[in-house]
Formats: structure tokens, sequence, C-alpha cells
């Protein structure tokens, strides 16, 4: 049996030290003995910490990062944005989604995200016909995600109106829509074509109350009950104010506040954004034991806004993080804005709620650990028996980590560059990457490369 030998691992109980930890051929996890003998073949490790899952990404825009920070003619903002990323995707094909996605899974292995969820909604080819295979671009996540060895939960998106009440969807956003028929069917097939894959779990999302009717949104979701009632779901909401305006015109109510009524969004759902809430919505969000799916370097490039999370933490809600846009590809970065957003809107210090002594590093990475395998739907998140070994191995002896331990190690690695000390990353039982590298990281960032070149 293969196993390991942490010098200090944090459990869900909390850190202990010289940990042994084994697990199966299947990846997942079989004992986590602390105080253990450090003899026999388990390999050694310094500090091992759960790895982080990532719960929202939208992989092909990992190579526009960068591309839109030129001023546009008339002040820029969320739309206009949007604008230029719907030119970005009308070009992508398949062989360049799937080097793109693969070079930005290896940026994240790296960085110490251990899964995905990939919210998936290129769908059809660039004219907006089907291609042969419906599933053509789906797969191409799949195959990236399997070269990487990065651990995948496939969010395929139902997308079909430009606005809410129906609207049409204008010509840049075809490459995106399928029929509620055609999704259930790419649905299934996903499921068929990944059953027997231990890394990869399948979910749906619908894109947005803007892109799915209410009728679309409870037939597609009565078609996955019908394959696997507890497989996540995932939707965009209220990550702008003329989206909450427009969900008011159009039903009375707002976007999260719609939700909790009328698809009763429970622990399978994920919200993601959230960003405009009023402190009814807040409050019976937390309450539903949904995860709300917060990006913060994204809402902070889009111009979004802030979450409210002080009052949602009080009300003991839950949430995971995403990289969305990639404009960022780092777990400790996301939870760093996360807080230092409030602490900005606030003016006052170490915002998270917690008791005296109570490191806020130590608390959002637990938190986002228990939201993001909550909201991927595997059983991840924690060194513990049952669990998938997802993890990262950190190297102590690495000045941004000279100094701290025990949870200084996650205030060092979320607020203080501790990323930098980020050595080993394994996922299911299998390294990813050793000594800081991936071993297919030079093969693709060529095709990387090579991809954009293509774009240009
Ligand atoms: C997306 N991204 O689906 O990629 C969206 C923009 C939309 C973010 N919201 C498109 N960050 O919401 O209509
Ligand atoms: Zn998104």
């Amino acid at each position: 049996m293969p196993a390991l030998f942490a010098e200090t691992a944090l459990l869900p109980q909390g850190w202990a030290d010289r940990v042994r930890i084994d697990w199966d051929a299947a990846g997942a996890i079989t004992a986590v003995t602390p105080g253990a003998p450090a003899q026999g073949s388990a390999e050694r490790a310094d500090a091992v910490v759960p790895g982080m899952p990532n719960l929202h990404c939208h992989a092909f825009q990992r190579a526009m990062a960068g591309l839109t920070e030129r001023a546009g003619p008339a002040g820029d903002d969320f739309w206009s944005w949007r604008a230029v990323m719907y030119k970005f995707v009308a070009a992508l094909e398949p062989e360049q989604i799937a080097a793109i996605a693969a070079q930005l899974y290896v940026e994240m292995l790296k960085a110490g995200y251990t899964s995905v969820a990939e919210f998936h909604y290129l769908h059809n080819d660039p004219e907006g016909k089907p291609y042969a295979d419906r599933a053509e671009l789906a797969n191409q996540i799949a195959l990236a995600a399997g070269a990487t060895g990065i651990r995948l939960t496939l969010l395929p998106v139902l997308y079909q109106t430009g606005n809410f009440g129906g609207a049409a969807p204008n010509e840049a956003q075809r490459r995106f829509l399928l029929k509620t028929d055609a999704f259930n069917a790419l649905v299934e097939s996903l499921f068929k074509a990944l059953r027997g894959s231990r890394h990869v779990r399948v979910g749906i999302a619908p894109h947005s109350l803007r892109a799915v009717p209410p009728a679309a949104l409870r037939e597609a979701k009565a078609a996955l009950d019908k394959i696997d009632p507890t497989a996540p779901i995932h939707i965009h909401a209220a990550e702008q104010t003329k989206e909450v305006e427009d969900c008011l015109a159009w039903s009375g109510k707002r976007p999260v506040e719609w939700l909790l009524d009328e698809a009763k969004c429970d622990a399978r759902w994920t919200l993601v954004h959230c960003t405009h809430m009023t402190a009814e919505e807040t409050r019976r969000l937390a309450a539903s034991g949904a995860t709300a799916g917060l990006c913060p370097t994204t809402e902070a490039d889009l111009g979004d806004g802030l979450f409210p999370l002080v009052d949602y933490l009080a009300g003991k809600g839950r949430f995971g993080i995403g990289s969305d846009s990639n404009v960022a590809v780092s777990p400790a970065e996301e939870l760093r804005w996360l807080e230092w957003g409030q602490r900005l809107l606030h003016r006052r210090r170490n915002l998270a709620p917690a008791p005296e002594g109570a490191s806020i590093g130590g608390i959002l990475w637990r938190a986002s650990l228990a939201g993001g395998a909550q909201a991927l739907g595997q059983p991840i998140g924690a060194v513990a028996v049952g669990r998938r070994a997802d993890f990262l191995a950190l190297d102590r002896a690495h000045p941004c980590l000279a100094g701290h331990m025990g949870d200084g190690l996650l205030d060092a690695l979320v607020f203080a560059g501790g990323t930098a000390a980020i050595r080993h990353v394994m996922v299911g039982g299998r390294w990813v990457v050793r000594e800081g590298r991936h071993p297919a990281e030079e093969r693709i960032a060529e095709n990387y490369r090579a991809a954009l070149r293509r774009l240009a």
C-alpha cells in the first residue's frame, strides 16, 4: 500500500505531528495515523495540507487574461469586457481549447488547486452548428484534465436566451446554445463516457437566470435527477446590479431570492458570485446549505462589487473559491482578496468571524476546502479516511514559511507569499507536481504558445 509520512499535517481535528497517511490503489485514504514511527517504506514530506478545490472556472478565458486591460471608447465595465470575451470565443478551435485548458490546469496544480469545477459553455462550432460529436469540446476539457492529473467536476452549461423573459440570444452567443433535449443528451453521454473515471464527476450548470428560462431549468434538473439525484448544480447569480434590476423587472424578485424560492436551492447547489444580495437574501442563502461560489480576483477585475462575507459568515453560510476568468490562478490570492475586500470595505482588520487568537488564513483555507468539496460533489478537502489523497506538501525550510507553525503556515500561505513553498502536489494518491515542477509542463506550455500564435 502506498503511504506518506508527514512531519506535520492539517487533519480535520487540527494539526498533528508525525502523521502516516495510507491510501489504496483507487487513491482513497485508508488510514491516518498521528504520532507514527518514521520507518518502513512510506515516503517523507514536511507539512501536508489538503489541496484546494477550485469551484468555478472557464478555462478558455485564461488565454485572454491580460488582453482586456486597454481602455475602450466609452468607459469599460463588465458588459464591455463580455463583448471582448465573445469576440475571443468566436474563433477558438477544439485543439486550442484543449491546449489552453492543459496549460491552465498545470498552473492550478502548481499553485495548490488539486481539483476544478469547469463551467463549460462552449458547445458548438464557430458557426454555431453542433460538432459531429456534441461532446467534442467537453471532451477536450476532460482530456486536458486527464493529461495534467487535476481532478475534474465537469459542468456542461445550459444556455438558451439573451436575457430574462426569453429574450433572443445574440449572434455572439451561438456557440453556447443548446435546446433542452440536446443538452440532456449531452449530459447523459458525458455520464456514460466518464463513468469509469475516478477523477471526474459530472453535474450541470444552468448558466444564469438570464440565459435559462424556468421551464428549461426544471426540465434539465429533472433529467439530471434521473441519472444522478445527487449530482452538483451550479449557476451564476447576482454578479452585476443590472442583472438584479432586470430580474426584478421580469419576476418581481431578485436573482438569489428567485432561486431560493423557485428552485429551492439546497446543499447540492452552488450559486456563483451572489455579489448583490439584500440582508434577507444573505441570511436565507446562508441557511439554505448551498455553497456561495466566490471568485474575488475576477470579481475585482470585472468591477462586480464585494460579497457580503461578514454577514454571510455570521449566518454560518458556506463558501468556496473559484478562479473564474483566470486572471489569477492561486487559491491563496483568492482568499487574500476575499479578506482584503472586506478590510477595505469596513476599514477594519481580520474580519472573518473568529475567536480571539484564531488564524484568519486557517479559517479561510478550511472553510473553502469544505465548501469546495461540497460544490464539486467529490470526497475531497480533508486528510481523512475515505477522502481522496489530494494534498500539498509544503516546504517549511522555505524562507516564506520561516518562523511559522500550525495555522501560522496557512496565514503565511494566504497573506505572505507562502505559495512559493508549495513543493509537491498529490491528486488521488499520485504526485502530479514534484519540486514545483509538473512532468509535462514544457510540452504543455509549448502547445499553449502554439495555440496562441494561431489565435493571434
Ligand atoms: C461567463 N463570466 O459566463 O464567462 C461570465 C460572463 C455572462 C463572469 N460572469 C458572461 N465572470 O455572465 O453573461
Ligand atoms: Zn463564471
